[in-house]
């Protein structure tokens, strides 16, 4: 069966349910989308042509809205606590609807049993039954709840499930045997999935899949009408709940030596919340108040908590400056109780890494708060700017819809694997020489792994410098990493063609192989494909490095990736 976009969402927000503090939220939240959706999927059609794409039966179990794991969330809604999650699986659920798939949703363990067949009262159904279902999304909790109740289905039919994970899976966390033999056991990790069943918030590691969420997107008149009514003395403060305020007196009088400075800060009527008399704190406010207060704004600024939420980009896309805190040092799981037993070693420099990174200046402004200095020739420039509002295509929903659309139809993980990553059934080299001879490209004519996706010839391969990682290695040549081209470099051949002198070729478990080692110039084969990582590095090792190319705005797709 074909899909046919969809533009009208009242049958979606009825699938949604409802009850929860938090099913409304994301419901208002689709409600005022709608328009903009609409006419996202009317640009996609026109985009992708006569491309076929096939309808496919989807659950979405969200489990962290689960009673059965706690429901933190729901009752935080109102009070300050993260609404970022909301934001994301809202949208999720969205691009998936107005995509022409079929749908259904739930946020019980009971909903769930019922809809995967799983007979009423049989907490551990031991048989395999036939899944009514192409594609699950869920998260590790419902991830954790389809494990225990499916039986024998559940290893069967894992590759049919996406995880949504906010700050990612590294591959040597999501490798059960590795992970335990070698520290990176967590609370989260190890299950042994293709780490690109994982789904991101941002495109933290091209490991995982890059799945996002959407902000709202202005008109040209709307643009105008903003960047003419902009207070270029009023600041609002990142951050919903008063404890990001605490310590952060002396950057804070700083701010208010030039500018206003507003907040939505949650507080209980009979007490006030404790920050600042100078502040006019607005309370949490509903989404569209939010937007509005940053439509009047000139500045958005970041204290260094929450991490990597959405209301920096919504600021920006509302012309605000963004500025925020570098750390130094960077915090990471090993440094930091926020990161601590999340499955990734990743360094986070700055409180938005993919505003600094992605977007930067002029709409993004990453400087040392300890060095005041800095901080107050930050907000002086800032004022006397004038900036455009801007909203990467990555995070339209057009971007969003192009980017689910793609992952849908031609993400496959239950297929039997491609070429064989094994040392001793290396795979015929698909690549050849490029003429400045210091990277490998692929071979247009070459045959092999015809239908893969990405592409295979968008494969640049790169041996990386000592110590450095596939992830920043191809970004340091305008390229990203693409995990799913390692087992096309994973072969003696691939180090011959990059003229490697290995005087030995040895297959290890080692999540930074294929690698060269310098000092008695040992070459290094994978012998686990789950273990393929574009993360990792050490200064032991040059690793060999799978490249791609990408989309301005988008990423996660490769030029040739529609
Ligand atoms: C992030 O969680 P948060 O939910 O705290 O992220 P924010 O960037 O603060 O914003 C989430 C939404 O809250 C909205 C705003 C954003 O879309 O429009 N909002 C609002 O409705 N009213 C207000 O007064 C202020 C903001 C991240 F998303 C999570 O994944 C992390 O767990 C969390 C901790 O790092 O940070």
């Amino acid at each position: 069966v074909q899909a046919v976009f969809r533009s009208n969402l009242s049958h979606l927000l009825e699938l949604m349910g409802s009850g929860k503090e938090s099913l409304i939220f994301m419901k208002k939240r689709t409600k005022r989308l709608t328009a903009q959706w609409a006419l996202a999927a009317q640009r996609l059609a026109r985009k992708l042509g006569d491309v076929r794409r096939d309808q496919k039966q989807i659950l979405v179990h969200i489990g962290f809205l689960t009673e059965e794991s706690g429901d933190v969330f729901s009752p935080r809604v109102l009070k300050g606590g993260p609404l970022g999650e909301m934001v994301q699986w809202a949208d999720i659920l969205a691009a998936l609807y107005v995509l022409g798939h079929g749908l259904r949703i739930t946020v019980s363990l009971k909903e769930l049993q019922s809809n995967l067949g799983v007979p009423p009262g049989r907490g551990n159904c031991p048989l395999t039954m036939p899944l009514p279902f192409d594609l699950i999304y869920t998260d590790y909790h419902g991830l954790q709840q389809m494990k225990q109740h499916m039986g024998l289905s559940f290893r069967k039919y894992r590759c049919r499930i996406r995880v949504i994970d906010t700050f990612g899976t590294e591959p040597a966390y999501n490798h059960e045997e590795y992970a335990t033999l070698h520290g990176y056991r967590t609370n989260w990790g190890y299950w042994n999935l293709n780490p690109k069943q994982f789904m991101t918030m941002f495109p933290h590691t091209p490991d995982n899949s890059f799945m996002g969420f959407v902000s709202e997107e202005l008109n040209e008149t709307e643009k105008q009408l903003i960047k003419g009514g902009k207070a270029s003395n009023m600041a609002v403060v990142y951050g919903k709940e008063a404890g990001i305020w605490k310590g952060k007196e002396k950057s804070l009088s700083i701010l208010h030596k030039y500018m206003e400075v507003h907040g939505t800060v949650y507080y209980e009527s009979r007490r006030p919340p404790e920050v600042p008399a100078f502040v006019k704190n607005h309370g949490l406010l509903p989404q569209p108040e939010f937007q509005q207060l940053l439509r009047k704004a000139k500045l958005f600024i970041g204290f260094g908590f929450p991490y990597e939420g959405p209301a920096p980009l919504e600021a920006i896309a509302n012309g605000c400056v963004f500025l925020q805190s570098r750390f130094s040092p960077p915090h990471s799981s090993l440094n930091h109780e926020f990161f601590r037993g999340k499955p990734t070693s990743r360094e986070v420099f700055s409180q938005h890494p993919y505003a600094e990174n992605f977007i930067g200046k002029p709409h993004v402004w990453t400087v040392d708060y300890n060095n005041s200095e800095e901080f107050e020739a930050a907000i002086k420039t800032i004022m006397r700017t004038q900036v455009d509002p801007y909203l990467p295509y990555e995070y339209t929903c057009e971007g969003m819809l192009e980017r689910v659309h793609a992952y849908i139809q031609h993400q496959d993980f239950c297929a039997a694997p491609g070429p064989a990553p094994l040392g001793a059934r290396a795979p015929q080299s698909p690549f050849v020489l490029a003429p400045n001879a210091t990277h490998l490209q692929w071979a247009r004519n070459a045959s092999l792994a015809a239908g893969a996706w990405p592409p295979a010839r968008s494969l640049r391969a790169w041996l990386a410098t000592a110590g450095r990682a596939c992830t920043d290695a191809c970004l340091d040549h305008g390229l990203v990493c693409e995990p799913s081209f390692f087992p096309f470099l994973n072969s003696q051949d691939a180090f011959q063609k990059l003229q490697v002198p290995c005087d030995s070729t040895e297959s290890e478990m080692n999540h930074l192989y294929p690698a060269f080692a310098q000092p008695g110039q040992e070459c290094f084969l994978q012998k686990e494909p789950l273990l393929f990582s574009c993360a990792g590095a050490s200064t032991k090792y040059r690793r060999l490095c799978p490249c791609r190319d990408y989309r301005k705005g988008q990423v996660a797709l490769c030029q040739d990736c529609l």
